[in-house]
């Protein structure tokens, strides 16, 4: 129960400074100095350099709190610490009561005997962590991410904050979550674990707490549980033992689904510990009833790799996620709802939360359950070698137990996993040689025994993977697509084309992707107009992968003419990361059974800067985004091209058989119909298959042919269409486009905007936006042929602020790939 709330005022300042300046807690150095004017915008310009800087300095803060004499008549008091980041010594009145070194664990420790009535004062001493990781370099190296500040895997810290092949090297301090004095009487709450045990009608809780009663003192339990139409039903026992199961059981529970598969109901569970009648500790949480395992199992190709909901197989579809911010400060439950809004309408069921960063506050996994997102979740090691000393297990041990306890109740949490990318780069990168037998045990012995064991200890219903990626553990080729996840990298890092993804049937995608530069508007935030060249020392200060601003003209070069300015180059990268995608996720989902996962890098960034990411730093949509909410539809219907044949391929991710009609016409350059087609369609549930085998040999007879003829299709239902898709028979630099002249009408219905694009000739990736607002379209960078007029619809919630018609109508800005060379 909390006593003392120390959130909100304090005082900080540099150590070797003299001048204290007003504090937010929870919160950050960097925040603090840029809320006092004292720090420029780090993301601005090559700002970073020097703000980075800033923390080879060692900070303070401190505060005071009123103590009322009966208060200490408490049995317990604890000073509760649920973040530090990361090297803190925590004095009260002058008294050392903490060290802290890991800024993902929580931090109880006893303070009773450190205060006293009145006024009493907090003292909380950071130390630089460039400084500590730099010195760990000198006295052991141990590898990590090349893009970051070395010896970083000597430091509990959030990895990516020391840099990353899209971030900046900016590793802020502070005290970052709440702070709190609590107390406890007669006993207290120590744990509690639910199982579900579901049959066909009814769900059993098996409930299993653990208490602690340090007094004479009897105590009951009492739990109760709100179901989502507000049923309530309460069991209370004699708390008998310090471990105790109780079971409650909910008939005809209604069940939680991923995002596009069902609903998903949440039921309140409260958890009261009484004394006397008086409640004297209580736990609030929310859970949804439901199964969710990965299921591997031995088949013709290798091993399974799905997961598997409420007894049905489905087909993960998703992005990678890394912290929403450089500043850890400025992230906030509204924007994690934004981010996990922009998921939710782009179809994603899964997300990753990948190793390089923390895990996320609670109010993450919260939307998740209630959106329907089911969370991958890496424990916190990426790209390094680790040493497994005594001292680092025992640090370790701490952090895990402390976040599987905190997030495993939790409906979304799919999946625990225990790094990202190590069993890989000791299989293929030579650490074993570089870094000697007894580190490459470690490994074994810290991912493969010991998280593994804590994890069936902490969270026995929840599966766990040792690696990502990882096939058969042990160092046996990881990236096997036969078995377990694979990240690919041969296109983008390895240059090679996206048709590269069509030769791959990995079980379970985990990782791979593309880069693309942000859009004008988010570009214009952090550069100056003499900045806006990619080459320019700005914008290569915004690009963290070496080669990365090469590679992303290497990949414009394959399929799009040169862009003709700096604006078009953006626009440009953005449809080659999103072709890309769509490339690779299309080909998976027709195969689907043996593939049953796409999850690409990466979902998000956490400052502006070119990168894999589908959203920016501000949320806006890249071109990669709106591609998603389409390839990761439903129901989806894909063209398999192959020169003059294309058969088309629908994938059903529902659990309803599907029924529609697909249509399809070959047109040429003006759009006129060459020939066209219509046909019934029928998919079973979860399943995806070839539809109809088209052959337009007898029309593409010569290279001008095929650079003047494209095949659009679309499917159908209930009168409206679901999905469609464009053929060319070229690349799309070759295709003989028109100039379409776009025009568009804008008129508006209740709580939204509706644009009618209409197009004098076939338009190739057509892009709305307003200037000086933003939004989300239904859809966006599509295709249009001549004889189209596309609605697309604006809703007024997606708008960054609220618009007259006649502002929409004259902020609408209208381009497609003809304006990037013409
Ligand atoms: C993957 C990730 C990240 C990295 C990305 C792009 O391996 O795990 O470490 O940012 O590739 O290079």
């Amino acid at each position: 129960m909390i006593l003392i709330d120390l959130n909100g005022k304090w005082q900080m300042k540099r150590t070797d400074e003299e001048q204290w300046i007003d504090a937010v807690v929870p919160g950050s150095v960097y925040n603090d100095l840029l809320r006092a004017g004292k720090m420029k915008d780090p993301f601005f310009r090559d700002n970073e350099y020097e703000i980075r800087d800033l923390c080879k300095f060692d900070y303070e803060y401190k505060r005071t709190f009123q103590v009322e004499a009966e208060d200490l008549n408490n049995d317990r008091i604890v000073l509760l610490c649920e973040g530090l980041d990361t090297l803190c010594q925590v004095f009260i009145n002058g008294k050392s009561v903490l060290k802290a070194e890991n800024m993902h664990r929580t931090y109880e420790v006893d303070i009773k005997n450190s205060i006293a009535a009145g006024e009493n004062d907090i003292h909380v001493v950071i130390s630089s962590p460039i400084e500590y990781a730099l010195e760990k370099d000198k006295e052991q190296y141990l590898c990590s991410c090349a893009d970051a500040v070395p010896g970083i895997s000597h430091i509990r810290k959030a990895h990516c904050m020391f840099g990353w092949d899209w971030g900046p090297q900016l590793p802020d301090m502070g005290i970052w979550r709440n702070i709190s004095i609590q107390c406890h009487n007669t006993a207290r709450i120590d744990d509690i674990y639910i199982s579900q045990i579901l049959s066909q009608d009814r769900v059993e809780l098996d409930i299993r707490l653990r208490t602690h009663n340090w007094s004479n003192s009897g105590t009951d339990i009492l739990i109760t549980i709100e179901a989502p139409d507000g049923e309530i039903i309460q069991e209370k026992a004699p708390v008998e033992a310090a471990e105790q199961h109780i079971t409650m059981g909910i008939s005809n529970p209604r069940l939680w689904w991923p995002n596009n598969y069902g609903e998903q109901p949440l039921y309140r569970l409260k958890v009261s510990l009484m004394n006397c009648g008086e409640i004297i500790d209580e736990k609030l949480m929310r859970i949804g009833i439901r199964t969710i395992s990965l299921k591997r199992q031995e088949d013709k190709w290798g091993e399974s790799f799905e997961f598997v909901v409420n007894g049905k197989s489905i087909f993960s579809m998703g992005g990678d996620y890394i912290p929403e911010d450089n500043l850890l400060a400025r992230c906030s439950r509204e924007r994690s709802e934004k981010l996990i809004k922009s998921c939710v309408e782009a179809n994603f069921n899964t997300i990753r939360v990948w190793g390089g960063g923390y895990y996320p506050d609670d109010y993450f996994y919260d939307l998740c359950d209630e959106y329907g997102i089911i969370i991958w979740q890496d424990h916190l090691y990426a790209c390094g070698v680790y040493d497994f000393s005594e001292e680092f297990r025992e640090n370790i041990t701490h952090e895990t137990r402390d976040n599987m306890k905190r997030l495993r109740h939790h409906a979304s949490m799919g999946l625990w996993c225990g790094n990202n990318e190590l069993e890989y780069a000791w299989a293929y990168w030579g650490w074993g040689e570089r870094f000697g037998q007894k580190l490459q045990n470690d490994y074994l012995k810290q991912f493969e025994e010991y998280l593994p064991e804590l994890a069936k200890e902490m969270d026995p219903n929840t599966s766990y993977l040792i690696a990502s990626p990882t096939s058969k553990g042990g160092f046996d080729d990881p990236n096997n697509e036969n078995f377990g996840d694979i990240h690919y990298w041969d296109v983008w890092h390895g240059r090679k084309p996206i048709t590269e993804y069509r030769t791959l049937y990995p079980r379970f995608m985990s990782e791979f992707g593309l880069q693309s530069f942000p859009c004008l508007k988010t570009v214009e935030t952090f550069t100056l107009p003499e900045d806006r060249n990619i080459f320019s020392y700005v914008m290569e200060s915004h690009q963290k992968n070496g080669t990365g601003n090469e590679k992303i003209l290497y990949y414009i070069s394959e399929h799009f003419k040169y862009p003709k300015d700096f604006d078009s180059l953006l626009y440009t990268s953005q449809l080659i990361q999103a072709e890309g995608l769509r490339y690779g996720v299309e080909h998976w989902r027709r195969n689907r059974g043996r593939c049953m996962g796409a999850i690409y890098w990466q979902l998000n960034d956490c400052w502006p800067v070119a990168s894999w990411a589908s959203l920016d730093y501000f949320g806006r949509w890249k071109a990669a985004h709106y591609a998603a909410r389409r390839f990761f539809a439903p129901v989806m219907v894909s063209a398999l091209e192959e020169d003059t044949k294309v058969s088309l391929h629908v994938s059903n991710e529902t659990l309803n058989k599907f029924e529609g009609k697909l249509i399809w016409g070959l047109r040429d350059k003006t759009s006129s119909v060459i020939k066209h087609g219509e046909l019934a369609v029928e998919m079973d549930a979860l399943s995806t298959g070839e539809v109809v085998d088209l052959e337009f040999g007898e029309v593409l007879t010569s290279q001008q042919k095929k650079r003047e003829t494209y095949l659009e299709f679309g499917l159908i239902a209930d009168g409206k269409e679901i999905s469609r898709g464009t053929v060319l028979f070229v690349k799309s630099k070759h295709f003989a486009l028109l100039k379409p002249e776009i025009s568009t009408e804008v008129y508006e219905e209740a709580g939204k905007f509706i644009i009618d694009v209409s197009s004098k000739a076939f338009a190739r990736f057509v892009e709305l936006d307003l200037t000086d607002a933003d939004g989300i379209f239904s859809d966006n960078i599509f295709d249009i042929s001549g004889t189209d007029i596309k609605k697309v619809e604006l809703n007024k919630e997606n708008l960054s602020r609220e618009l007259t018609l006649e502002e929409v109508r004259n902020k609408l800005r209208v381009r497609s790939l003809y304006d990037t060379f013409e």
